[in-house]
């Protein structure tokens, strides 16, 4: 089984576009296993998936990004469905960093980082992870600080991704330095 493929499907059903898997989210962005399964075998090339699998994907991939928990899934972060997925707030470490492609950073500079199409900002732990993320755009990314524990302490929410994401509303331009 294609297990790449597959958390590309997953990713796709549960951050982006769950209706057309006839899947609803809760607040939190779970579903039931057992539902996701149905729709997924209605598929020829996933009708012999199970939850094995599923937990086999989570295994193999390089970034954490689906959790299984009592029979239920989610993704972790990344959504841009209209409901916003509620995230309990978490202190940030001092810093974290944002890769991106160099021509967006006199518009970061001036708007602060914005969700854009997803529901919030994404940030990484360490600097290797936000340049692998800016890599997706850009061959040599600019890789923005941020001062997140002054942020936090002037009351900007930080929620957990998973161990190297971290996600926020908006980011003003005051606590962003390139
Ligand atoms: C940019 C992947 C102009 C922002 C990754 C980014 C990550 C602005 C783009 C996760 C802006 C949004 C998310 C502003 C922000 N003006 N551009 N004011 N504010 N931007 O893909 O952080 O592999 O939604 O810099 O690894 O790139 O799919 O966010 O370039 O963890 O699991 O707007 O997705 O994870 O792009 O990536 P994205 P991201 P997966």
């Amino acid at each position: 089984m294609d297990l790449m493929k597959l958390s590309k499907e997953l990713s796709y059903a549960l951050r982006h576009a769950p209706w057309e898997y006839e899947l609803e989210l809760d607040e939190e962005g779970w579903v039931e296993i057992s539902q996701l399964l149905v729709a997924l075998h209605e598929s020829p090339q996933w009708k012999e998936v199970t939850e094995a699998n599923l937990e086999q994907m989570i295994e193999a991939s390089e970034k954490k990004r689906h959790e299984i928990r009592s029979g239920r899934i989610r993704a972790l972060y990344g959504h841009s469905t209209p409901q916003k997925i509620s995230k309990i707030p978490a202190d940030p470490p001092e810093t974290l960093y944002h890769g991106t492609p160099s021509r967006v950073v006199a518009s970061i500079m001036e708007q602060g980082l914005q969700p854009r199409q997803r529901q919030y900002v994404h940030l990484s732990a360490d600097m290797n992870t936000a340049e692998q993320v800016g890599r997706r755009r850009d061959d040599q990314p600019v890789i923005l600080k941020i001062n997140a524990a002054q942020a936090a302490k002037d009351g900007i929410l930080f929620y957990h991704g998973n161990e190297n994401i971290w996600l926020a509303d908006h980011i003003p331009a005051r606590y962003i330095d390139r």
